[in-house]
């Protein structure tokens, strides 16, 4: 018999209600309730992190290793990798989820030559293929990790070294078999080191163009696989590099559209990422759905008081709502999901607490969704914005907006009409009926 790692779970999470005092069971997340004309695992389409719940040791820049983590005994390095993925879908299924996202080296150690690095991720691909049949758990999407190693330290694809840009292209070449072997739904590029911390020994423009080669190499191998996933592009400002290429979406957008990339590629909106490049994480949201980009979510939460990346489990119902509205507007992710891309704190060393997060995290993205849902349903919020924009829709304004007046006309408008009347923007009111939702 398979050795279990999470002995004091003998079944998956139960929905018990609002109600409940149990914090191993759900309040809101209802998997097979429904929603509007889905259910809620179907709008939500949580994924795990497996980088962060399997491979995260707890340990920061000025400590070491701080969590109990029995997968990860010492070892031969592929049976620790196997142990870690038995435990990693005993969590899946005990938890409930539908889907897993990895990286590469998270599933599959790096051996001493590219070739044996390539080698043990089949190993552990073929592993993965099997508990995925017995569980029907199923991967959101894979990436390949280009900022670990030392050798990416200036750089995987905007390295000014080619040679080191081909290993980047093998890696990633490599990652995407992977992704396509387990039937993943999308494949993420998240540029961590693709960046730059000075100008004194960087060629900007040259980098970019790196970059864009890149893209464009990637998706002539997934037309020549029959890679059928989303490609997506997860923007971060800073960290580990000063200056990241993908700052936020807007800028991913426009170099996707420079380099005659954006018809293959969507985004994955984090939320931590947001924060960091000083935007609310609806922003980020709304600028990539009004673009009809926003393919996936890293739903996690930063600290705004310590400004770097905490990857902090979702629990803010602000947030949660404002993203579930935004996504329900958009009629759902498609092919992506909720990844929660999140560890626990170092001192919840527990194996028990990645439970108590998830739960936590799922529960409060349920509850987003069904305050959203009832927002959207009551025009809550819409109706106001509708009503805002209405002098758009007839007389000077739909011609404004059909292109029929120019200055000279709205000069002359202004002549024979006068000075506008102000109308307050009710933002406090608006507020309010916000607070009366969430309830
Ligand atoms: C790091 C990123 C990373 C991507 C995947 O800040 O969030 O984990 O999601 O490479
Ligand atoms: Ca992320
Ligand atoms: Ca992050």
């Amino acid at each position: 018999m398979r050795k279990m790692y999470f002995p004091k779970i003998t079944a998956p999470i139960p929905f018990e209600g609002k109600d409940s005092k149990n914090p191993l069971a759900f309040k809101y997340y209802d998997k097979n309730a429904r929603v509007g004309r889905k259910t809620m695992a179907a709008h939500l389409r949580f994924a795990v992190a497996y980088w962060h719940t399997m491979m995260a040791d707890g340990a920061d820049m000025f400590g070491g290793a701080s969590y109990d983590r029995p997968w990860n005994a010492a070892g031969d390095p592929i049976d620790r990798a196997k142990h870690t993925m038995d435990a990693a879908f005993e969590f899946f299924q005990k938890l409930g989820v539908d889907y897993y996202c990895f990286h590469d080296r998270d599933i599959a150690p790096a051996g001493e030559t590219f070739a044996q690095s390539c080698k043990n991720l089949q190993i552990m691909v073929d592993h993965a293929k099997v508990l995925q049949k017995q569980t029907g758990v199923k991967l959101l999407w894979g990436t390949a990790n280009l900022f670990g190693h030392r050798i990416y330290t200036s750089g995987a694809s905007t390295n000014p070294d080619a040679h080191v840009f081909a290993l980047a292209a093998a890696q990633v070449k490599n990652a995407l078999d992977a992704t396509q072997a387990l039937g993943g739904e999308n494949y993420v590029f998240w540029g961590g080191r693709e960046g730059y911390e000075s100008l004194l020994n960087t060629d900007l423009k040259h980098e970019q163009e790196q970059m864009a080669r890149f893209f464009h190499m990637a998706v002539e191998y997934a037309k020549k696989i029959g890679f059928k996933g989303q490609f997506l592009i997860e923007p971060k400002p800073c960290e580990p590099t000063k200056h990241q290429y993908d700052f936020d979406t807007a800028t991913a957008l426009a170099f996707l559209r420079q380099y005659d990339l954006i018809d293959y590629f969507k985004i994955n909106v984090e939320a931590n990422h947001a924060t960091l490049a000083k935007h609310t994480f609806e922003h980020e949201l709304t600028v990539a759905s009004a673009a009809g980009k926003l393919g996936s979510v890293d739903a996690n939460r930063g600290d705004l008081l310590l400004g770097w990346d905490t990857d902090q489990f979702p629990t803010d119902l602000y947030n949660t709502t404002m993203a579930m509205m935004i996504i329900l507007k958009q009629n759902g992710l498609g092919s992506g999901g909720l990844n929660f891309d999140a560890h626990v704190r170092r001192s919840s060393i527990d194996p028990m607490d990645l439970f108590h997060a998830h739960i936590g995290g799922m529960d409060a993205f349920a509850r987003g969704l069904l305050i959203a849902h009832r927002l959207i349903q009551d025009k809550a919020l819409s109706a106001f914005i509708d009503k805002r924009y209405e002098s758009y829709r007839s007389g000077i304004g739909a011609k404004i907006m059909a292109g029929k007046v120019g200055f000279v006309e709205l000069e002359k408008y202004i002549l024979e009409q006068g000075m506008p009347t102000m109308k307050s923007g009710r933002l406090e009111m608006l507020e309010n009926i916000l607070n009366d939702y969430i309830r």
